[in-house]
Parts: C-alpha cells; structure tokens; sequence
C-alpha cells in the first residue's frame, strides 16, 4: 500500500468499524486489521469519515445582477478546511444561452482555479433547453434545476416545469427545484415597498412559509403524476417539510435538503443591530436568503426531520455577498439586498457540533447527509461518499474534539464578515485527503491550482440499481 490509515473509527452511513484503510493509487484498496504501507498515519481518537460533498454551492456565479464574493479558488480553500473535497455548482445560462455552451464555459472558468473535485448541476431558462437534456448524461451531467421563484430573472413557469421533470426524467436526469411562490412573492414585496417597508426582516415577511409548502405541494404533485424523482432545494419550514411528509408517505420519489442557516438562525436574526457606524440597523442584511430564516418551531421540525429520515441531505446553498460593498445595495430597499449566504466552509463541522454533539444525532447519520446519500442521488455512487474499496480516497480525519470560534479573522473564504462569528463549536478536520493526496493537515494546505477533477457523473437510476441505500 502507499498509505495505510491506522487505529481511527472508519464511519459509513451504515455502520462504523475499527479497521485500517489501506490506500494504493489514490484509491481505497483495503480495508482491514493489521496492514501494512509505505506510510503510516495514526488516526488514534479521531474518526475516519468520507470527504464532503456539498451538492448546492453557487461559486463564482452572477445572482441578481451581483457577483459572489466567493470564486472557485476561494470557495475551494474554505471547502478543504471544513473537510469538503467535492462540490457540486449550478451553472446559470445566459438568456438565449444553450446548456452545452454553458457547461463548457463553466469548466473553463472552474479548470485552472480548482483544488477539490467539481461538478455542475445546469439550470432551466427556456423552453428551448429541453431539447438538450437528452445530450447531458454524455457529458457528465445528471442533474438539472428549476426555479419556480425569482419572478422576471430565473423563474419558469409551471408548464415548463411540468415539461422538464417529464423529460428529465425520460432521460435519466434527477430535477431539483427551488420551490417557492414566485409571483405572489414579487405581489407582497411590491406592496411592502409602496407602504415603506424597506428593511431587512421584510425580506422574510414577504416570503411567507405557505408560499414555500404551496409550491412544494405543486411539485411533488408533478412528480407523483410522472412517477418521476424530484429534489427539493433549502426546505427552510415546518409546512414545507409536512408537505415533504405527506409526498414521501404517498410513496412520491422526493427527496429533500436542508442547509444549516435553517438549522440555526431564524427571522429574528434579520433584526440584528450592528456595529457598524451608519450600518447599525442593517445588520440583519447578512442574513438574507431564500427562502428566509424562519422561526424557532421550524428549526425544531427541521432538526426532527433529519433524525427521522424525512431530509436527505445537508448541504449549504454557499453564496456569498459582501457586507459592505454588496449587501448595502439595499439599505433602503430591502429587496434590493443580494440574496444569499456562506456556509461551504463550516457545513460539517456546524452538524456535527448542533448535530452530533448537542443532539446526539449518530455520526452514521452525519455521514449519510454529508457524503453518502449527497453521492448516491448526484450520480456519485462507486466513486465518491463511502469509504470502501475501490472507492476514492477522499478521507478526512476528523478530530471530534477539536475547538474551533468561527470568525472572519480565520474563515478561508473570501468575505467581509462570517455568518457563524463568534460560535464556539467542536469537532474539525486534522487532515483532508483528496484521492489519496494529503491536500491539508493541522491548518496547512498543500494543494496546487488545478487539482481538482471533473465529476463526471452518472444517473440516479445507477445508483438506484446498485447502491447501498434502500
Ligand atoms: N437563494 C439564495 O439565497 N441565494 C442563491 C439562490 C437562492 O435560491
Ligand atoms: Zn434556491
Ligand atoms: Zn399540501
Ligand atoms: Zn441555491
């Protein structure tokens, strides 16, 4: 072997297991009592988890007419040190752009910045790229995305929609959709304007919970009537998750995320008073995303629906707006301020710590939502989310005693303030190993521009066929 991993607690979504990982040519060769390599690694007291795979990050990408903070070089850094070695990032046509052209203008962009391994999930604009979704598994591509909010800019409407999951799922593609009300959101956020309701907790008085369960409701009727598999993005609400209850029960093929914003703020947090002279009232801008943070009841249920099963994945919707020079564009008008937020970076350890730690939620569990169910429906069984032979060595060593205050004096990420500043969590990465390479360790990164490779990804259907979960 050219690394054997010793004396760590392996984790997969179904079970742990004290044995040594034996790595050979970047791939996980054996798994085992007593073998022996080339180099050695004690993982005494830590655990031996797959790399993360974050399935919903917008990098380097133009989102209401501002740029991300972050771009794939950024991005990435703060990826490895919270232990996350793939991503998977949605690439926006522009109007009239095809989804080829698109997806080969964002591996040029993505090519020479890369540190960890990327995919692309490519988004629905018009009619016109139906055509193409029968030419997307042949390049790499098994997943597309729908925005039914966003009125005016990203937006499709409900026969596109419908039309979409029909032939998406002809084709062997899973369809994700960002399920909100779009037009009645762009209705209430006009009359809050006209009556001078311009700061920022007016971002979620607009965004009411029923206009996320509403077009919940609308798509898994889609997909039941298809029989056809459907993700759904951010579930940010106890009435959003019942609806995800109820599809699920009816034996709809859904599956649903949620990202640790909704875990641990809610609308209270767009209140926040600053510290920032003239900004002072603004603070809550940090906060804006969609959907909104909601209340304490819907963190609850959403805490419950990952104990139970009824969400599939964490991931962290990673979009990053600078306070300062970005999210000020709306000091007097709330809808003006660029939604979204960070989190790519602090993901893992945010659930292990609020998951594992504080709600003894099982680290099978961590693991599932973190890396193996995130592969398994992306198109990334066999390769990635398991430790397990034959699999890449994408293998973190995670520390579960590791002390760690988030704050933006040491995020990695490229942006002016950290969502979590001041949280004092445990549990990190020691050392994150990207295809059998050590790529950081104790707070060092040893990684280069253009290491990270093109996840070419197959359809949900091979998994379906072969994979572990049931
Ligand atoms: N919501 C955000 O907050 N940002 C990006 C896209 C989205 O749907
Ligand atoms: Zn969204
Ligand atoms: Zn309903
Ligand atoms: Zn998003």
């Amino acid at each position: 072997m050219d690394v054997v991993i010793k004396n760590g607690i392996l984790v997969n979504a179904d079970g742990k297991a004290e044995v040594d990982i034996g790595i050979e040519a970047g791939k996980i060769a054996a798994l085992g009592k007593n073998l022996s390599g080339r180099k050695t690694i004690d993982a005494s007291g830590k655990y031996l988890i797959p790399g993360g795979i974050d399935i919903h990050t917008h990098l380097e990408t133009v989102f209401g007419g501002s740029q991300t903070a972050d771009d794939f070089l950024s991005g990435h850094l703060g990826a490895i040190a919270g232990g996350t070695t793939s991503h998977i990032n949605f690439c926006f046509p522009d109007p009239g752009q095809s989804l080829l052209a698109t997806l080969a203008h964002w591996q040029q962009k993505v090519r020479s910045k890369s540190l960890i391994d990327y995919g692309f999930h490519l988004v629905i604009r018009e009619e016109s790229h139906l055509e193409e979704l029968p030419m997307l598994l042949e390049k790499g591509v098994s997943s597309i995305k729908c925005f039914l909010a966003y009125k005016d800019t990203v937006q499709i409407d409900e026969e596109l929609f419908f039309k979409t999951v029909e032939k998406a799922k002809e084709h062997g593609l899973l369809t994700m959709v960002h399920a909100e009300n779009g037009n009645i959101i762009d209705y209430l956020v006009k009359k809050a304007l006209a009556n001078h309701f311009i700061s920022p907790i007016f971002h979620a008085r607009t965004r009411p919970p029923e206009l996320e369960s509403q077009s919940i409701h609308f798509a898994a009727s889609v997909a039941s009537m298809l029989k056809a598999p459907l993700y759904i993005v951010h579930v940010s609400s106890e009435k959003g998750l019942e609806e995800i209850r109820r599809a699920k029960a009816e034996g709809t093929d859904l599956w649903a995320e949620t990202c640790p914003q909704y875990l641990l703020f809610t609308e209270r947090d767009l209140e926040r008073k600053g510290h920032t002279p003239n900004l002072e009232d603004f603070e809550g801008a940090k906060w804006v995303c969609s959907p909104p943070l909601r209340k304490e009841e819907d963190q609850q249920a959403l805490w419950e629906g990952l104990r139970l099963g009824l969400i599939d994945v964490v991931s962290t919707d990673h979009c990053s707006f600078h306070f300062l020079s970005q999210k000020t564009r709306g000091l007097s008008d709330f809808s003006k301020i660029p939604n979204g937020v960070p989190g790519i970076e602090e993901r893992m350890a945010l659930l292990f710590h609020y998951g594992c730690k504080q709600r003894n939620l099982p680290m099978e569990r961590f693991v599932s939502l973190t890396a193996e169910t995130p592969a398994f429906l992306f198109g990334l069984e066999g390769q990635k989310g398991r430790l397990a032979e034959g699999y890449d060595a994408d293998v973190v060593l995670w520390d579960p005693n590791k002390r760690q205050v988030l704050s933006v004096d040491s995020h990695h990420i490229q942006l002016d303030y950290n969502l979590y500043e001041g949280f004092a969590i445990e549990g990190g990465p020691d050392m994150v190993m990207l295809r059998g390479k050590i790529i950081y360790a104790n707070g060092q990164f040893f990684v280069e521009q253009g290491n990270g490779n093109y996840l070419f990804r197959s359809s949900y259907k091979h998994s379906l066929n072969h994979g572990t979960k049931s």
